[in-house]
């Protein structure tokens, strides 16, 4: 069999980066214009197309007995009130669960259940130190509501696979706002 070597990875906290930056995926705001509620600020913001996040994937085979992993960082901002998010998804192999610890910022981490039954829905704060545990049949989304770079590592099976098209079509049942200048979870009116 052929042996898959051991490989460091550094965040470089002062550049807000991984080194080696492996594979870098980048998300403006065009690339999910539709997913934030205030199409009004959208529209304003899109004559910039900020970057809303990156997220750097250490080169891992896709594998079962292999752990993935990777460092978003989520940029701050909001669109309208509501704060700077990742798209969201599930993984292909729904039984697959993930660990995200969270380096620099702050945030929440939003799921919801993706069984057979009827969606059931948490969020989790995310600081510096934080252990998260995104236990099997989670759709996951983080969401930075502090006023620095949320960075944190995300690792999980190797098999995992991810599905976005779902959410990409009817959101999650929350959003995060802000109102009287304090993070707000509400329900998503769009929600489908
Ligand atoms: C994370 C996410 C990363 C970007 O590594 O992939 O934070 O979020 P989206 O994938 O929703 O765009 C993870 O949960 N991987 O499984
Ligand atoms: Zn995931």
């Amino acid at each position: 069999m052929e042996l898959f070597r051991p490989i460091n990875s550094y965040y470089d906290f002062e550049n807000i980066k991984m080194v080696p930056e492996g594979d870098l995926i980048t998300r403006n705001l065009s690339d999910m214009d539709w997913m934030y509620q205030d199409q009004e600020a959208v529209q304003e913001l899109l004559k910039e197309d900020p970057q809303i996040y990156r997220y750097y994937n250490v080169d891992i085979p896709e594998e079962e007995g292999h752990l993935q992993h990777c460092i978003s960082i989520i940029n701050p901002g909001k669109v309208g009130n509501e704060y700077n998010m990742t798209k969201g998804h599930f993984h292909e192999i729904k039984g697959t669960a993930e660990i995200y610890y969270t380096i620099q910022g702050e945030g929440m981490l939003f799921m919801q259940s993706v069984t057979d039954g009827e969606p059931e829905f948490e969020a989790l704060e995310m600081k510096k130190g934080t252990l998260s545990y995104v236990p099997p049949y989670w759709a996951h989304r983080t969401i930075n509501t502090g006023e620095e770079p949320l960075a944190f590592i995300g690792i999980y099976p190797g098999e995992a696979g991810h599905v976005y098209g779902e959410i990409e079509a009817k959101g999650f049942m929350k959003l995060l706002i802000e109102k009287d200048g304090e993070p707000t979870i509400i329900d998503n009116p769009n929600y489908k």
